[in-house]
């Protein structure tokens, strides 16, 4: 592991471009969030670094692409055995990195990441094309599928290794070429990979990995005009700049962005259920999910016993040092996320809001090494006008809202009333009413009493500001390749 020279316990990334380890000019500090300390530098890569890896995809390409669907899954498949080998490795390394519990990444974010690579080897050799015949004409047409080129993949920091995973895998399957940039706040699983990649024999330049910004080599990726499509997962505002910079090259892009979700409680909900999964769906991975829940609609009749109980959850949900697996919430990314997530709770004191438990109610006590962590505590809040910033922007941390409601119709349109439209959750034992009401929430998926339960089957993206298109089955094969249609005349 390549040290930094001034310190020996804090390490340094590097580049991996067609196939080498490659050292940065410049790099930036990235911090563990369990102590607020630096522990390794991530390369400040921005455009030279850039085009040197779209240029070894670009060469890469042509043998990548001609390979069969079943050489490149097999390839995909070895990867994954790799990763399993060394999947306490990569917990370890993915918690120390995110700030998430490691009991999140040995169950969840190590072990679906390698599924991601073995279920896209599998379904690119089960996808069939269209044929279709015009007697009249004597003409046979045909179509197929083929890959895009170079693919520029910009992942987040929330599920460092499953989110670009599930990028990199359908990419590389279909026979593109990649370029990623996963986030410079969570690099180092993406730079273990990079590893696998090569002794699992993934050709050198097939995947590329650049680390850095967003506006150092975010930017140089989706403005590069050799990377004619780009898949994004990250904020809805930097979606808006990827889209502005990928417009003059008219890229294919997929957009996976935020969401303001809605859980809508009807008073026939089976409470317990529903509690022990709500305060799962707020609070989980420190509220630091897309899909997390944090708006929840409570009908009045139940909206007193829902408080109580779910401040009681809530309060149990426990949070501490990431590295004790009895924890279930670790710290949050940044100092500065932690500062912004606080300053919602400010703001909802400041709007006379009732903050029932966590933040500046409840004090959380962590070993003295820990001390500078960006920890923070589920919390609860009621009393919000739907107006409020609280009630329409992301927060993205451990902090939600909950309000009563009268009517189904109300709940609709107040549930419907904020830009995003990612995913939703109603609770209410009446198929009846689940069905009316999943059909009329604006959102890319609705759970009914569940969430979250999925497969990377499934198509995944939001409406609204929560994305362009989705990702996942062969809606990700259909993004990953373009179709052609062909005539021959007999
Ligand atoms: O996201 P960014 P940030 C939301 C969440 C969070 C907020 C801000 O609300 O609080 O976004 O987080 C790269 N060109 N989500 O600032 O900036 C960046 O380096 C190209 C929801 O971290 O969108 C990183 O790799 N790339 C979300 C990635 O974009 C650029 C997960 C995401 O960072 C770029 C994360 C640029 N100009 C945050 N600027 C979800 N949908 O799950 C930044 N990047």
């Amino acid at each position: 592991m390549p040290q930094t020279g001034e310190n020996k316990d804090i390490f340094m990334l590097e580049n991996y471009i067609g196939g080498k380890f490659i050292p940065c000019s410049a790099y930036i500090d990235s911090y563990d969030p369990s102590t607020g300390e630096v522990y390794c530098k991530v390369p400040d890569s921005g455009p030279k670094e850039v085009e040197a890896a779209v240029k070894a995809a670009k060469e890469a390409f042509p043998e990548w692409s001609a390979k069969s669907p079943a050489e490149r899954a097999q390839i995909l498949n070895k990867v994954a055995d790799l990763l399993e080998a060394r999947l306490e490795e990569f917990a370890q390394a993915e918690s120390k990195d995110q700030g998430k519990t490691i009991t999140s990444a040995r169950t969840t974010d190590i072990p679906r990441s390698a599924y991601n690579l073995r279920f896209f080897a599998s379904s690119v050799l089960h996808h069939t094309t269209e044929c279709s015949q015009m007697d009249h004409m004597g003409c046979l047409h045909y179509t197929v599928r083929c890959p895009v080129g170079v693919a520029g993949l910009i992942s987040p920091w929330n599920f460092p290794l499953y989110l670009l995973t599930w990028k990199i895998a359908p990419a590389i399957a279909t026979g593109n070429t990649v370029v990623a940039k996963p986030s410079e706040m969570t690099s180092v699983t993406a730079w273990m990979l990079c590893k696998l990649l090569k002794d699992a024999g993934v050709p050198d330049g097939v995947v590329n990995l650049v680390f850095g910004t967003g506006p150092r080599a975010g930017d140089a990726l989706v403005s590069h005009p050799d990377v004619p499509l780009v898949s994004f997962t990250g904020s809805t505002a930097t979606a808006r700049l990827i889209t502005e910079r990928s417009a003059p090259f008219c890229k294919k892009l997929s957009l996976e962005l935020g969401g303001k979700n809605p859980a809508i409680v009807f008073a026939d909900a089976n409470l317990d259920v529903c509690m022990s999964t709500t305060v799962r769906s707020s609070f989980g991975n420190q509220g630091e999910i897309c899909l997390c829940t944090s708006r929840i609609f409570v009908e009045r009749s139940i909206f007193s016993e829902f408080l109580e109980r779910f401040v009681a959850a809530a309060r149990q949900w426990k949070t501490g040092v990431p590295s004790d697996p009895k924890n279930q919430n670790g710290a949050l990314v940044s100092k500065e996320h932690l500062e912004k997530v606080r300053s919602y709770v400010a703001l909802a004191r400041a709007e006379g809001a009732q903050v029932h438990c966590g933040e500046g109610v409840d004090v959380l006590e962590v070993p003295d090494k820990n001390v500078g962590g960006y920890y923070m505590l589920p919390t609860v809040i009621s009393g919000m006008k739907d107006s409020s910033r609280l009630m329409q922007e992301e927060i993205f941390g451990p902090v939600t809202c909950v309000t009563p409601f009268d009517l189904e119709e109300e709940v609709i349109t107040r549930a419907n009333g904020v830009r995003y439209g990612l995913a939703a959750t109603v609770w209410s034992q009446d198929v009846g009413r689940v069905h009316r009401v999943v059909k009329r929430l604006e959102s890319g998926s609705v759970w009914a009493n569940c969430w979250a339960v999925s497969d990377p089957n499934l198509p995944f993206g939001g409406m609204k500001n929560s994305g362009v298109g989705r990702e996942g089955g062969k809606d990700s094969y259909h993004f990953f390749t373009e179709v052609k249609c062909i005539t021959i005349k007999h």
